[in-house]
């Protein structure tokens, strides 16, 4: 018994190629997320990283994975490094997930905000078309699509885009060119359209964690005011390390398709604020919140909700972690910091 299953072992074992995943914007939140998941998964990760002064590894070392990541220098306005990446990895997948992703910002950099979320996203499909045709590709697109759009209070991969700003007219580009590669050129590509996605390492311009970072710097004495644009917006709020799973099953599936990735719940912006600083033991917080124009946006998305039905029926995907759970992750997370700093 013991002659007859050692060599089919070993042919196991030999048979066995690590898949080798290329991850675009692997600093930012989603990208250790996704790294850490692919990495339980026995892939090889690949990290596209931009030239820098000084290279920002924080949220990779906060998730404990940075050593095991190879980076490799290249920008998505750069379509040349791109085509030498793809050629020289041959990755089995590529997850774009770098972007100029604050909304906010992209009122201001509007060019910049489309060369890297619109134009990057053409030259990296033209890069895998051109050296790499059977790599199966996930583009990061977004429920910012959606903006004024909806179906009886909810959005689907059926309704209609209205973007408001201009991050989400170049994510609605970047959708189009990703459905356009697949149908054209019988390409895998997946787009996932997510609703916002939180977790400790979101960046602190996005008004979830500036709320948390702000309500344990207030309670720990370190500001006074918390300064907040339209309370009023409504948002429907996951748990990034849920959403990465949904970005790996899409690539996973037999056929390549687009999918709403989301809660289907959707709260305000008072509610989070409301909730974190009870959470942080302080219930008036109307005493530490100070509405300011400067962060309120020429155009607004009033409200967002996602039905993901078609990604729960077809992938079977469903969010673990709820809003409760998320703010209060966020803000635990936050007093530990300044908890250590003093
Ligand atoms: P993030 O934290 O802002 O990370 C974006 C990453 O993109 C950063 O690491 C950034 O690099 C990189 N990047 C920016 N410009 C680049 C360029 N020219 N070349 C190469 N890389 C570049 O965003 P995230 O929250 O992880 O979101 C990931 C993706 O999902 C983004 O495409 C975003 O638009 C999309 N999305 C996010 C949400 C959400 O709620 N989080 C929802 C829907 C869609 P640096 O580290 O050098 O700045
Ligand atoms: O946290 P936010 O900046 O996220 P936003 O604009 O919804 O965009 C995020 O989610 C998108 C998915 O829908 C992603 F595609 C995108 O990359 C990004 O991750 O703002 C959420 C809401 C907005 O209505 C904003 O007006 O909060 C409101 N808000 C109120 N006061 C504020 C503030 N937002 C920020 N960032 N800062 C404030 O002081």
């Amino acid at each position: 018994m013991v002659l007859y299953y050692v060599p089919l072992l070993c042919i196991k074992h030999f048979s066995h190629r690590m898949k080798k995943a290329l991850i675009t914007g692997i600093l930012g939140q989603d990208g250790p997320y996704l790294a850490k998941l692919l990495l339980e998964k026995d892939y090889k990760v690949y990290g596209l990283i931009r030239r820098y002064s000084n290279p920002n590894f924080e949220n990779i070392n906060y998730l404990g994975i940075a050593d095991d990541i190879e980076y490799i220098e290249g920008d998505l306005t750069d379509e040349s490094s791109l085509m030498n990446i793809i050629k020289n990895i041959r990755p089995d997948e590529v997850y774009n997930l770098g972007a100029q992703s604050f909304v906010h910002s992209s009122f201001e950099q509007a060019k910049l905000t489309t060369e890297v979320n619109s134009l990057g996203v053409l030259y990296l499909l033209n890069a895998i078309k051109q050296f790499n045709p059977t790599a199966r590709f996930y583009q990061a697109s977004t429920s910012e699509m959606f903006g004024l759009g909806n179906d009886g209070g909810f959005q689907d991969e059926k309704t209609a885009f209205h973007p408001r700003s201009p991050y989400g007219v170049a994510k609605v580009y970047a959708y189009w060119i990703t459905v356009n590669y697949r149908e054209s050129y019988g390409m895998f590509t997946a787009n996932g359209i997510l609703f916002n996605h939180e977790s400790p390492i979101r960046g602190k311009q996005f008004v979830t964690r500036k709320v948390t970072d702000g309500v344990a710097r207030i309670k720990y004495g370190l500001q006074e005011k918390l300064h907040l644009g339209n309370l009023e917006a409504t948002r429907d709020w996951g748990f990034a390390g849920d959403y990465v799973e949904a970005m790996y099953l899409m690539l996973q599936a037999d056929t390549p398709d687009d999918y709403v990735v989301a809660t289907g719940e959707h709260h305000s912006v008072e509610e989070l604020v409301t909730l974190a600083f009870k959470h942080a033991g302080i219930t008036d917080w109307k005493k530490y919140v100070a509405i300011d124009p400067r962060f309120v946006r020429p155009a607004e998305v009033p409200h967002l909700r996602g039905r993901a039905t078609k990604a729960r029926e077809k992938l079977g995907w469903r969010p673990k972690v709820s809003f409760e759970e998320l703010v209060k992750m966020m803000v635990d997370a936050d007093l530990k910091r300044y908890e250590e700093k003093n």
